[in-house]
């Protein structure tokens, strides 16, 4: 499957492909192929390219188990956000463990994203919320890579939740991570992005204006959680400042849809989320497929709204619950998050594009999507170089 033109699955039978210090160098007949020292034989399997989850939360310490026994009780996300659990308990436990404590809760979650195939993960700082504790999930991050031969792309999340320290002082706050947090962060080569909470229970669409226009004074791309539970115009925000993503958007109007389509922003989906939370509302796909606005769909793996840590099940729920099509749910784990991440040199297998591979055990690409479990990668090839199995 090279996803190789704007439509279809690029099916190739009967190939070969072979890459060179990183990039893909060959698609075409096997007779035609250069030799090189390790070659798999991929007869009756489906080769993808490898999968990019652009929507991560995948560093923090502790979990919120409990919470997920009150939201059956009844009590709601917002609600236990209201009374100082939900984000708030996982800032205390990221604040709690030192680097290498973060990094050994967080490796594992990276590993079993890579043992479902990705290659390629976004990872959001905002569950530290005090400048030394962003930087330090910034730096388990940035880790990461070493460890798993995964390429990772950090947001500055500081945009979060509000801090305690901060209490009834949101506009401080955001004052204080546009003007010395994030300058500071970005000036060390933590920061990728910049994203924020758009909520009535995060910040208002002004406070995430103020810190968009630091991100662009930096130079930086900003991304941002819009609409997921109330129309707070996050979209058409986003959109504004030429964001990379606009994410969750459940609750996004058409303006919005509008707004993402003109500006050529992609939209990630995070159906994770969406069945964690049990929302019944669900973005609205039937206009963003009619404006042609590019959807990603992504993990959002965090403890508290989306514990996942496997991307082919969100694909499954993008399908069953919001009702795209496989293949655009597969578009939605390669290309166009490649394109939420603003990455052009993979998502697809075309010659010159990162050797970023996954061998399935499989005859036809719908089976990634339709198989909740069970259907290991025979081999994973992260930047040419073979990652799993393990
Ligand atoms: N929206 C989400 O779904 C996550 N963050 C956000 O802004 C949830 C984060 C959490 O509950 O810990
Ligand atoms: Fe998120």
């Amino acid at each position: 499957m090279t996803l190789a033109d704007a439509h279809g699955y690029g099916l190739l039978e009967d190939v070969s492909v072979a890459w060179r210090a990183g990039r893909i160098d060959y698609v075409g007949p096997r007779a035609g192929c250069p030799r090189r020292p390790h070659e798999w034989e991929a007869e009756g399997a489906l080769l993808t390219p490898g999968l990019i989850d652009s929507h991560t939360h995948l560093v923090f310490a502790g979990d919120r188990a409990g919470e997920f026994e009150q939201r059956l009780l009844g009590a709601s996300y917002a609600e236990i956000a209201a009374a100082g659990g939900g984000i708030a308990s996982t800032v205390r436990a990221t604040r709690h463990a030192d680097e290498d404590a973060l990094l050994a809760a967080s490796l594992p979650r990276a590993l079993a994203l890579r043992a479902d195939g990705v290659t390629t993960l976004e990872i959001k700082s905002g569950y530290g919320l005090s400048l030394d504790s962003e930087r330090r999930m910034l730096r388990v991050a940035r880790r990461i890579p070493a460890l798993t031969g995964q390429d990772v792309r950090t947001s500055f999340l500081g945009a979060h939740a509000l801090p305690p320290e901060f209490a009834d002082r949101g506009d401080d706050y955001i004052a204080t991570l546009a003007h010395d947090w994030l300058p500071a962060l970005a000036a060390e080569g933590l920061v990728d992005a910049v994203d924020a909470f758009c909520e009535t229970i995060g910040f208002s669409p002004p406070q995430v204006e103020r810190l968009f226009a630091a991100a662009r004074a930096l130079g930086l791309p900003v991304r941002l959680h819009a609409d997921q539970l109330s129309d707070q115009g996050g979209a058409a925000l986003l959109a504004r400042y030429r964001g990379l993503s606009a994410d969750h958007l459940e609750y996004t109007s058409a303006e919005g849809v509008a707004a993402l389509a003109a500006a050529g922003c992609v939209a990630v989906l995070l159906p994770g989320a969406f069945y964690s939370l049990r929302e019944t509302k669900r973005p609205p796909i039937e206009a963003l497929r009619a404006a042609s606005v590019p959807m990603a769909v992504a993990t959002d793996l965090n403890p508290g709204s989306s514990p996942l840590c496997a991307l082919r099940p969100a694909l499954n729920m993008a399908c069953l619950l919001f009702g795209l099509t496989p293949e655009e749910a597969l578009r939605g784990a390669t290309v166009h998050a490649a394109r939420a991440l603003d990455l052009h040199d993979r998502g697809r297998i075309v010659p010159g594009l990162r050797a970023d591979l996954v061998l399935w055990q499989a005859t036809q690409p719908s089976e990634l999507v339709y198989w909740l479990s069970g259907l290991p990668p025979r081999l994973v090839v992260a930047g040419g170089a073979p990652v799993e199995p393990a």
